[in-house]
């Protein structure tokens, strides 16, 4: 009984601090993947950010143990051909998503200190300006994939 009375206690004071669904910030990570790559290289990172907050937000930096530098990079297009280019930050707007993906917006590993497999995943952190810093866990998949591998099947 009094571990039931301790229990419901902890459960209220938890609803007490995170009052149901509009906080102001917010961000979720989905469906992070990167494309394998070489030991040394550069690699790519995607994936879809949902802002749930009532702000705007921006991801400020990305960061992963495993390459001496990342960076933020958008691709646009120089008369026939298309170059990425760093940006200081991507904006998400309240309720919105944004989706990094190849041809797109997307986190740039640089100087990958080992390759990137696929079937293995890698710790990418990412910071916003209001959520701060949410860690992902990225799943890398073929040199070529153009998309997140399936979670299910219809
Ligand atoms: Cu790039």
């Amino acid at each position: 009984m009094t571990i039931h009375r301790r229990g419901l206690a902890a459960l209220g004071a938890l609803a007490f601090v995170l009052p149901a669904a509009a906080q102001p910030s917010g961000i979720v990570v989905e469906q992070p993947w990167a494309r394998a790559a070489l030991q040394g290289g550069t690699g790519g990172a995607f994936l879809t950010l949902r802002n749930t907050g009532s702000q705007p937000d921006r991801l400020i930096s990305a960061s992963t143990p495993l390459a001496r530098s990342t960076e933020i990079h958008e691709t646009v297009r120089d008369g026939d051909v298309m170059r990425m280019r760093p940006v200081p930050a991507l904006e998400v707007p309240p309720g919105g998503t944004v989706t990094l993906r190849p041809g797109g917006a997307h986190v740039m590993m640089m100087g990958l200190t080992q390759a990137l497999r696929p079937g293995t995943t890698l710790p990418l952190t990412l910071t916003f300006e209001r959520a701060g810093t949410v860690q992902v866990q990225v799943a890398v998949q073929a040199a070529g994939a153009a998309r997140p591998a399936a979670h299910h099947h219809h």
